[in-house]
């Protein structure tokens, strides 16, 4: 049997209909049929994987998959050791720390011993460290905007877009922590084979970007 690379992608989120529609644009036909976990290209040498975006890194990672379509912020809170093969340029967002509107930015001293509500802990811990401040995380999987309204927390780290949702609860973005878009990341186990079609499929994601710019 001829080989056939692996590529992860979110089954459903926000980065699910722009994977889809890269690798459409690439001239690659994908099937994520409803309820579909993978499927296989039916005219070039690729599988999919649809899961969860918090488990592709270690899924890249463990040589499951050889590649997958995941945000940096993701890629860089699971900390998998797993290369970024390119920067995909949709799903933009930044990971900020927000405070109540009402209350007065003083500068980075102002989180140090408060709390702050956040669903990337180690991302946010690795910050603190850096600026010598010592915080208490607590780390929530959702909603995280409401932390400071219930009285959980008195800050939060979130990834922000349009700015919206923290507006709409009250509170103001203080501190970037990173800037974050759809990473093409890679196992850094693969064969020549699965090499050899990473280099294609690189080449039609060069062709579209290009195109597009
Ligand atoms: O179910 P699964 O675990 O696969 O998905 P998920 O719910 O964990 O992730 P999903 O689909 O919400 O997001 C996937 C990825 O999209 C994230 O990891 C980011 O890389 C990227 N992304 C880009 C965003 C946003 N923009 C974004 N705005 N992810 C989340 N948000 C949320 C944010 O958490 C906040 O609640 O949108 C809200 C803020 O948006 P604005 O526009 O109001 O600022
Ligand atoms: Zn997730």
């Amino acid at each position: 049997m001829s080989e056939k690379i692996k590529l992860a992608i979110q089954k459903s989120g926000r980065l699910s209909n722009d994977s889809l529609k890269l690798i459409q644009e690439c001239g690659i036909n994908v099937n994520n049929g409803k309820g579909k976990l993978t499927s296989i290209a039916g005219n070039f040498p690729m599988e999919f994987l649809f899961l969860r975006d918090d488990d592709i890194p270690g899924y890249v990672a463990d040589g499951v998959a050889d590649l997958g379509i995941v945000g940096k912020n993701v890629l860089l809170e699971k900390g998998k050791n797993i290369d970024v093969v390119k920067n995909l340029g949709f799903s933009k967002c930044r990971l900020s720390l927000a405070i109540p509107k009402e209350k007065e930015y003083t500068g980075i001293k102002y989180f140090d011993r408060v709390s702050i509500a956040t669903s990337y802990p180690k991302i946010l811990q690795e910050f603190l460290d850096k600026n010598n401040l010592t915080a208490d995380i607590h780390e929530i999987s959702g909603s995280v905007e409401i932390a400071p309204n219930i009285g959980l927390a008195d800050a939060i780290c979130d990834l922000v877009s349009s700015g919206s949702t923290l507006f709409t609860n009250g509170l103001k973005e203080v501190e970037v922590l990173m800037h974050s878009e759809a990473v093409l990341v890679g196992s850094p186990n693969m064969n020549a084979a699965k090499k050899e079609i990473l280099e294609r499929l690189l080449f039609r994601i060069n062709a579209v970007q290009t195109g597009e710019k």
